[in-house]
């Protein structure tokens, strides 16, 4: 996989400045770090949108406990999302929710960002990432089709109650599977960790768009209930 391409990085800084200039600065999703563990958070940071490195806010390698107020966080051992250096990586979805920081990730955290659409943390969307546990560039859609550079396939998160096909050509074209969120009444996320778990392994997603347009259904092997931080271990 060619971490460091132009080409990916050039899809990354453009879903990110789309990001930005929908939501003016601004998301449905909020996080707080906090210097300390719970019972002695000391100082803090409000987060509600992507921080590539957490040295710009001073927070760098600092964090030992959290709150999400709401949304789907992802945190990461090392600036970019991890995507110069893979490392510990963790997620997290729901409301109102404080605790301390594992072991791998305590006094590491140097990125963070959001999962899922920036207007409601439940509405329709696919996230797709280069590489296992959510880490690396990603693409984002939450309209009908993407159509994607050839590298990315590691990890998805589908969150709303829309199911989504990917392919792994361009224009929806070749082999394809169906993946849907966990829960379509509630509108709980579906995470696939990595690409067994979506039957994508050894293939790259080209392109992807809502419904399913298939009768091969992924389903998430593991729902995860909100209220609680997720790592791999
Ligand atoms: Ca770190």
């Amino acid at each position: 996989m060619n971490m460091g391409s132009f080409k990916s990085t050039k899809v990354l800084i453009f879903l990110n400045f789309l990001a930005f200039s929908l939501i003016h600065g601004q998301s449905d999703h909020t996080l707080h770090l906090y210097d300390g563990a719970m019972n002695s958070p000391g100082s803090w940071i409000i987060i509600n949108n992507y921080v590539d490195n957490l040295q710009n806010s001073a927070f760098n390698d600092l964090a030992s406990s959290f709150c999400v107020v709401r949304g789907i966080w992802l945190m990461y051992e090392n600036p970019s999302y991890n995507s110069n250096f893979l490392g510990a990586s963790a997620f997290y979805w729901g409301e109102n929710y404080c605790q301390d920081l594992p072991t791998g990730l305590n006094n590491q955290v140097s990125s963070v960002r959001y999962a899922g659409s920036p207007y409601s943390f439940q509405a329709d969307a696919l996230n797709v990432y280069q590489v296992e546990w959510f880490q690396s560039y990603e693409a984002f859609t939450a309209s009908d089709s993407l159509d994607l550079s050839p590298y990315y396939g590691g990890s998805l998160i589908v969150t709303g109650r829309s199911y989504w096909t990917i392919y792994d050509s361009p224009n929806y074209q070749g082999y394809h599977v169906c993946v849907t969120p966990a829960d379509i009444t509630y509108a709980y996320p579906g995470f696939f960790t990595q690409a067994s778990e979506f039957g994508f392994s050894g293939r790259v997603i080209r392109s992807a768009r809502r419904g399913c347009w298939t009768e091969k259904v992924f389903r998430p092997t593991m729902v995860m209930k909100p209220d609680q931080l997720y790592t791999r271990n």
